[in-house]
């Protein structure tokens, strides 16, 4: 048995994992999830002509925006729970078929419409050859899982908005048509590029409609000092992306006596109004993703993982983890959840009571808060400083953080950045830099974290705001450099977003996506002046000159 997959930036060798993910993904798993995107390609078939006949497309399109979510980069490790998910996009199809017949329509006739397996060493084998490397041409490949992985970052993205009552048909309905027509031979690789741009304009909706909710349910973030010590209660950690989640937890642990923290991509949830107001919301413990084997054993307490990053949980500590929504990793456990979808946190809450309270491992504050509301508040300071020369350049470093050693290179080039430059960030990628002391521009903290990977949107809202304000023609003649790094796939939606906003000379790091065929990073250099990352000096000289 082998696998092929180069989703993420820590595809071994720079190329693609073909013997166990360096995430830890193993060969099984990697090709159920093949053919889970198989299944789900499928279901698109059947959505495109029920649209057509006025068939309810609701659960398809749930079925494929979960799919695609579950398949991200250390959201699920679970082989079981791939099968079972399999099963039941093959039901959903069939049952969507026979609505289609019913109807008199077309019936897809590709292979994903019609394929079945009896047991699990067939879908094994079915798993063989449906996966990339189908497609023999690398330029169409390329183009094809590119679009594949935006739409898992904009998945993502619907889904929390989904959690939060905030659905749109547009954007689940383009999941499906980019979906199916990567199954199409027939689309040249110009029209394929053109569904590459296509796919950021609606990851820009998606992180829109993720936005508003967020804000809409718990408030605008605003500027806050989250603690970074401990107290002497037992706690629950909560990581990954989900704030409705979040606000259950909150909610059924008051007065409990038992505390909450957040870890990694969940210390925006620290900026939130409605989240603030919880006293035994204590701050967030540790950093990102990848270290969590150290920091998930030394917290001692229950950890709660709502979405990606999972790493390979340690013995000290996997019968003390919990998992929900698309997470799972075999052992840990799974948060219950009530017919009318909301969450059951009771277990967790006991098992926590049962554990110690956590060792501290740092102490002190530090600043967040600035998504578009609260910078915009500053905008006549900020747009001060700028004109009067206070502020030189703004540099988005926002995206992921992961365990390679070269992203040493993000601390020391936040570190080397001049004192009249301003780092606007979001995602996991602000660990390498937001604990340094990089001071303040006339009260303006050097770091402005706006939140979650998807806040990246409300970076692009205060530089399609400045521009305005400044009276510029174009976004790209604003005084901001992008130096982004990216791990999964959530970073490729916001790539593609920005590159559909019409922001050019993105840099790109630590390493260009193993997935760009040598003809495809050409197009994204030559349109999109996209580029890789060199050394702190030289791109320093090179964005500063
Ligand atoms: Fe390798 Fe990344 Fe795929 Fe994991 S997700 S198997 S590390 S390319
Ligand atoms: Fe981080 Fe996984 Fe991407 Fe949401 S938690 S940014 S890597």
């Amino acid at each position: 048995m082998s696998m092929f997959c180069f989703q993420c930036q820590e595809a071994a060798k720079g190329v693609a994992c073909t013997v166990r993910g360096v995430c830890g993904k193993d060969t099984d798993v990697a090709n159920m999830q093949d053919l889970l995107i198989y299944a789900a390609k499928g279901v698109a078939l059947h959505m495109i002509e029920g649209r057509k006949h006025d068939i309810d497309a609701s659960a398809a399109a749930e079925f494929i925006e979960a799919s695609l979510f579950a398949t991200i980069t250390n959201a699920n490790f679970d082989h079981d729970d791939f099968v079972e998910r399999v099963n039941t996009g093959l039901a959903l199809r069939d049952a969507l078929r026979q609505e289609l017949e019913n109807a008199g329509a077309d019936l897809p006739e590709h292979d994903a419409a019609v394929w079945h397996e009896a047991d699990e060493a067939g879908m094994a084998a079915k798993a063989m050859v449906v996966g990339i490397l189908q497609t023999e041409n690398e330029d169409v490949r390329s183009l094809r899982e590119l679009v594949i992985y935006g739409l898992k970052g904009m998945a993502a993205y619907h889904s929390h908005a989904r959690n939060l009552g905030y659905n749109k048909t547009e954007v689940t309905g383009f999941m499906g048509d980019a979906l199916a027509a990567t199954l199409d031979d027939s689309l040249s690789a110009d029209e394929l590029t053109a569904l590459v741009l296509e796919t950021g304009k609606f990851g820009v909706e998606a992180m829109a409609l993720l936005d508003e909710a967020n804000t809409t349910s718990y408030g605008n973030p605003e500027i806050t000092e989250v603690n970074l010590g401990v107290r002497s209660n037992p706690a629950i950690l909560i990581s990954g992306h989900d704030l409705k989640d979040m606000e259950q937890l909150l909610e059924q642990t008051e007065g409990t006596g038992v505390d909450v923290y957040t870890h990694s991509e969940m210390l925006p949830a620290n900026y939130y109004p409605a989240f603030k107001k919880y006293d035994h919301f204590v701050g967030n413990y540790g950093n990102s993703w990848w270290k969590q084997d150290k920091e998930f054993a030394s917290f001692n307490g229950v950890i709660l993982m709502t979405t990606n990053c999972i790493t390979p949980p340690k013995k000290e500590y996997i019968d003390r983890m919990y998992g929900t929504g698309e997470t799972g990793y075999p052992g840990m456990k799974r948060v219950p959840v009530h017919a009318d979808g909301s969450k059951d946190f009771s277990g967790l809450i006991e098992h926590a009571k049962q554990l110690p309270a956590p060792t501290a491992i740092e102490e002190g504050t530090l600043v967040g808060g600035f998504a578009h509301n609260q910078v915009l508040s500053l905008a006549d300071k900020i747009v001060e400083a700028v004109q009067g020369g206070a502020i030189r350049r703004f540099f988005v470093m926002a995206g992921c953080d992961g365990r390679m050693k070269d992203r040493e290179y993000y601390t020391e080039f936040a570190e080397a950045l001049p004192q009249d430059t301003i780092i606007l960030t979001a995602g996991c990628a602000k660990y390498r830099y937001n604990k340094l002391e990089l001071g303040d521009i006339g009260g303006i903290p050097r770091v402005l974290d706006a939140g979650q990977c998807n806040d990246s949107y409300s970076l692009a809202v205060v530089a399609l705001k400045l521009k305005e304000v400044l009276g510029l023609d174009d976004v790209n003649e604003l005084p901001i450099s992008y130096n982004i790094a990216w791990y999964e796939q959530k970073a490729v939606i916001v790539l593609l977003a920005l590159l559909y906003l019409g922001v050019k000379n993105i840099h790109l790091g630590p390493t260009l996506p193993a997935f760009l065929s040598p003809n495809v990073a050409n197009v994204l250099v030559n349109n999109f002046g996209i580029s890789g990352i060199g050394s702190v000096d030289e791109d320093l000289q090179a964005f500063l000159g």
